[in-house]
């Protein structure tokens, strides 16, 4: 049976998978290298041709492991970053979203457009990363007026495969510029930013091919437009039911639920949630909390000081510890790269504590439990759902302890898994759109949860689930009423 390949670039890691899909899947990871963007004098920026060099070299490794036998590739990546191209090539190396010049450009796109006015047309989380905010500083300094294509990564990488310019829609939802209830660009926005139009693709949706790849290992095999934004193709790779909660945690957290279209109400804008385009017409309604990048890029920084700190080590130490103080894991003072540990202490009321890394690591991972559980209680009131369980998807549903805490702190049972749901959810639609699999988004995800090992996690017994049982705890507590004791 032929395979597809699955290129799937993550903030933490980058990684080229060979897929066969049938009843099951095969998964085999052929290539994984770093993605990290670099500080320059210029800024934070992204050397693609270099990734593109990785992709190519394990394009050609999985071509070699399938024997030729190749039916399809499909790119995901990381949202919001794009290069501009003039005359065919790169004007400059792209920035990536952490650099800081997006608090200039958010204030520059605010003279032209408040936000309640965005987010009705937009639908889009109030983030400093988002397209639009980097567009705005574009506009500020004149760095577009040489440009001819604005090519989100994916559609990068697809351009230097096939030639093809275009914007697939599920990664164009993250620029700000999009319609969600049309899934096309938002023209009038588009003008009154001062952002030219010529810039911008056509929107294709996911599953489209794109066009035949051209050159490099793959030469001949389609190249398919899969739900391009890492989140949307994590999202397909997600073994969700009905009234299920998604967590995609990876480099970021992104907690939320899958709807049949965006709400753009007040109270929604409010809550600060996103409608990103999904698969098969359907919305992502989440939030971004920040992640484990707050842990990752505390790591870097004991690493660079010659302390030995392993993210496993890590969680294993942290299980022990107690009596950790929380903070708001979705603060914005967090997206920054440098100091993590200064910023947190910053954020939990200057416990000196915080500089042991295991101690850290805990108020981590309780912090992020906590925001779920926010996030999750605001779901529901946005949505009129009753929320059932907590599906959690991608590298950081390997952290057992963070899974729990996830289980204790929102009451809900968490199920984790699979890790590699992003190069999943990839295979699935790029198999699909050259025919190898049949169905919709619950066919596909029957397929994967037939072939993973799913791994579940009750919530613990020692807490009040309900307002009833808090009564009962309480009247435990004081010795009251014994018809009421469990
Ligand atoms: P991205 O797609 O954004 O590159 P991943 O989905 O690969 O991110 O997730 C990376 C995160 O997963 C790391 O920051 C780390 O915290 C977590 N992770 C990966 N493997 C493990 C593991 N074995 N134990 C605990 N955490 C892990
Ligand atoms: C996760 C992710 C997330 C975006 C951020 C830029 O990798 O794509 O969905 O908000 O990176």
């Amino acid at each position: 049976m032929p395979s597809v390949i699955a290129v799937d670039l993550g903030a933490t890691s980058g990684r080229v998978v060979l897929t066969t899909v049938g009843d099951r899947l095969s998964l085999t990871e052929v290539h994984r290298f770093p993605t990290a963007a670099r500080r320059s004098d210029d800024g934070l920026r992204l050397d693609v041709e270099a990734l593109f060099a990785e992709v190519q070299t394990g394009i050609g490794m999985a071509m070699a492991a399938a024997d030729g036998d190749v039916a399809a590739v499909g790119i995901d990546s990381w949202a919001v970053d794009y290069g501009l191209l003039a005359g065919g090539r790169l004007l400059d190396l792209p920035y990536n979203y952490r650099d800081e010049r997006t608090a200039a450009g958010r204030a520059a796109i605010e003279k032209q457009i408040g936000h309640a006015e965005l987010y009705a047309r937009t639908g889009l989380q109030d983030l400093p990363i988002n397209t639009i905010n980097q567009l705005g500083h574009d506009l500020l300094t004149g760095r577009l007026s040489g440009a001819e294509h604005l090519l989100l990564l994916p559609d990068l990488l697809g351009y230097w495969l096939t030639g093809r310019v275009v914007a697939e829609r599920t990664n164009a939802s993250t620029t700000g510029l999009l319609d969600p209830r049309t899934g096309q660009w938002d023209w009038d926005l588009v003008d009154r930013i001062g952002l030219p139009r010529r810039i911008l693709p056509e929107v294709v949706e996911p599953g489209t091919v794109v066009g035949p790849i051209t050159t490099g290992p793959a030469a001949g095999i389609p190249l398919v437009a899969v739900g391009s934004h890492d989140t949307a193709s994590a999202v397909v790779g997600a073994p969700l039911a009905e009234d299920d909660v998604f967590i995609s945690s990876g480099t970021w957290s992104l907690v939320g639920m899958e709807l049949d279209s965006p709400l753009l109400d007040e109270a929604s804008r409010l809550a600060n949630f996103t409608n990103e385009g999904g698969v098969d017409g359907t919305t992502r309604y989440l939030k971004n909390v920040m992640g484990l990048w707050i842990l990752s890029e505390a790591v870097r920084g004991w690493e660079a000081a010659g302390l030995r700190a392993a993210v496993p080590d890590l969680v294993a130490r942290a299980r022990e510890i107690t009596g950790v103080p929380t903070f708001d894991a979705t603060h914005p003072s967090l997206i920054a790269p440098g100091d993590m540990p200064s910023r947190v202490k910053a954020l939990a009321g200057g416990d000196e504590r915080l500089d042991d890394p295991a101690f850290f690591t805990r108020a981590v991972l309780e912090s992020l439990a906590i925001a779920y559980r926010d996030t999750i209680d605001e779901l529901a009131a946005l949505t009129g759902r009753r929320p059932r369980r907590v599906v959690i998807v991608g590298g950081g549903s390997a952290n057992s302890l963070l899974n729990q805490l996830t289980a204790d702190v929102t009451r809900l049972p968490v199920v984790a898994g699979p890790v590699e749901a992003t190069a999943i959810g990839n295979s699935l639609v790029a198999a699909r759109a050259v025919g190898l699999v049949h169905g919709s988004l619950s066919d596909l995800r029957r397929i994967v949860s037939m072939s993973t090992d799913l791994r579940h996690h009750s919530p613990a017994l020692d807490r009040p689930t309900t307002e009833l049982e808090a009564i009962v705890a309480l009247s435990n507590e004081f010795g009251a009423n014994p018809a009421f004791t469990r």
